[in-house]
């Protein structure tokens, strides 16, 4: 549980983000009202590592995740962690003047500042399926953004399983031949590094722990998924608190039934690599298996890979 006191903190910097979240240029004829700390922070990090956040076919949920850090909290995040100067949800500064200091953080940064991308991009139609913006009434679909800003960004970070390997916009019929961050790179002989931090959602950990491992000590060590081993490299059901039962052949057959291992009720786990059997959600309250069963959110195949969710593979 979070103190009062944690609890204030987390509002007021919310509160402070939203209203500081617009960058330097943007941010002109407001910064009079923005919290003073916040500017010089964002400055101080604008001057090493700026961050460009775009969204394209996705839930939000990635972005949500990452609101709900607890430990360090997103005012820390934003204070001393990343200096996120575009996000299309949760900046107060909107349409062109947004777009455009993006586009000047990102000339002015060439090379340096991290791309993070959330959802997947639609390749159908010329991209015409996901509309990012509108500049001199001229519209910039999600597709032309990914491509110009990957090209010019020093490292990218697919967040979430839909930026890593397509993910629920990718599911059988994709109509709008939703593609990773990786799959339009290929195709279009991009060769910029990308990181992909999946799961649908991602822990907020996980895209906290990379983007602080980026601007410290660059790129981490991933798998052959493009995923940091530092949060992927584990399987689940090797690490998992009902293994005992899996070994005794003792099985859960509803979600209620805590004694016994829920593979017959769908349980992923065998097939899955990620660290949330001891980093749980939540703040640790608890974790999928412990409630439900593993989907198998964070990997490549998903969700067709692990359909249906809730019977056995
Ligand atoms: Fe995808 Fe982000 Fe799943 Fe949602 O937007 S990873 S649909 S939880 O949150 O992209
Ligand atoms: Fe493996 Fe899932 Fe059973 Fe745990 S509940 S032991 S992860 S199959
Ligand atoms: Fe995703 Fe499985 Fe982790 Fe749940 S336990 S978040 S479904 S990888």
């Amino acid at each position: 549980m979070l103190s009062e006191k944690q609890q204030n903190s987390l509002t007021l910097s919310r509160r402070a983000f939203l209203k500081g979240l617009t960058g330097t240029a943007a941010g002109i004829g407001l910064s009079q009202i923005f919290n003073p700390t916040l500017i010089s922070a964002m400055t101080k990090g604008l001057e090493t590592h700026p961050v460009l956040w775009i969204q394209g076919q996705g839930c939000t949920g990635c972005s949500v995740s990452l609101l709900n850090s607890v430990e360090p909290t997103i005012k820390k995040i934003l204070l001393e962690i990343i200096s996120l100067q575009y996000h299309p949800t949760v900046m107060a500064s909107e349409g062109e003047t947004a777009l455009e200091n993006m586009y000047r953080v990102a000339k002015e940064y060439k090379g340096k500042f991290s791309l993070a991308v959330e959802g997947a991009i639609p390749m159908a139609a010329d991209g015409k399926y996901c509309i990012s913006g509108e500049l001199n009434h001229k519209e910039i679909t999600m597709l032309e953004m990914t491509k110009e800003l990957g090209e010019m960004a020093g490292s990218v970070l697919a967040l979430g399983t839909c930026a890593s390997y397509g993910g629920i916009p990718a599911a059988k019929g994709n109509l709008t031949e939703a593609t990773s961050v990786s799959g339009v790179f290929k195709k279009f002989g991009i060769k910029t590094p990308v990181v992909n931090i999946p799961g649908c959602p991602p822990h907020p950990d996980w895209i906290v722990g990379s983007i602080a491992h980026l601007l410290t000590k660059g790129i981490p060590e991933v798998d052959e998924n493009g995923r940091p081993l530092l949060f992927f490299g584990e399987n689940i059901h090797e690490n998992c608190p009902y293994l005992e039962y899996f070994d005794q052949d003792i099985f859960s057959a509803t979600f209620t039934q805590k004694k016994g291992c829920r593979m017959e009720i769908g349980c992923k786990g065998p097939d899955v690599y990620a660290d949330c059997f001891k980093r749980r959600w939540n703040n640790g309250m608890n974790w999928c298996v412990e409630n439900a069963v593993c989907i198998g959110c964070v990997e490549p195949g998903f969700p067709d890979a692990s359909s249906p969710f809730y019977e056995k593979a």
